[in-house]
């Protein structure tokens, strides 16, 4: 059986972790702390992030756009649209939500790893700017639910469950539609929300 090493609070675990039950391909969650470069880790992944997808071939596979494809491929076309442009458009909604999720750890990592007195200020607004502006862009541009979530779609609510575990209350104010977009994404899909970053 595959293995995804992950952590619990990582948006792109649990993205990655979502899609595997969505292309019906079980696996094997092996949680890893990513600060210890664990040899099972570094030695897949040179670069000693999180998540990667092992495969029972041997493979390893990151980042976790590589493993929706990989999981896509095993599902035959599962999490992407066949048509060549609604595909492109759920490609650049994983990428736009992954992006997002880069700006909000760059946040975090800037006080967690440097002493406060070190932290760059005008690095940290940069950062939360980007976030917030494509929170708005999200807001406004709301991806449709359909019976099942394609990996934009997984890619956003993984997201914006990262942004609630580690900003809440700072980002959800006067976008109603993102918020309710996301407790709707939980109601249809309750055994994919149990996943979602903690
Ligand atoms: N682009 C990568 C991002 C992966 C990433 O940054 N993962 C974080 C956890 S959420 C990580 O491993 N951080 C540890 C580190 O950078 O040392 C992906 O999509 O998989």
């Amino acid at each position: 059986m595959p293995k995804i090493l992950y952590a619990n609070a990582s948006p792109y675990s649990a993205k990655v972790r979502m899609a595997a039950i969505v292309a019906g391909v079980a696996c094997e969650a092996v949680t890893v702390d990513t600060n210890a470069d664990p040899e099972l880790l570094v030695s897949n992944n040179p670069l000693g992030k999180i998540p990667v997808l092992l495969t029972d071939d041997g493979q390893a596979i990151y980042d976790s756009r590589s493993i929706t494809h990989w999981l896509d491929r095993q599902a035959k076309g599962i999490l992407f649209p066949r048509n060549a442009t609604k595909r492109t458009e759920v490609e650049v909604l994983e990428a736009l939500a992954d992006g997002l999720g880069d700006c909000l750890l760059a946040h975090v990592y800037e006080r967690r790893y440097r002493p406060a007195e070190l932290a760059h200020k005008p690095w940290l607004d940069r950062q939360w700017s980007k976030a917030l502006r494509a929170i708005d862009h999200l807001d406004a541009n709301l991806p449709r639910l359909g019976r099942r979530p394609n990996a934009g779609q997984l890619a956003l609510r993984a997201t914006l469950g990262y942004a609630t575990l580690r900003f809440a209350g700072q980002w959800e104010k006067g976008r109603g539609r993102l918020t309710r977009w996301a407790k709707g994404f939980d109601r249809k899909f309750p055994e994919l929300a149990a996943l979602l970053p903690k």
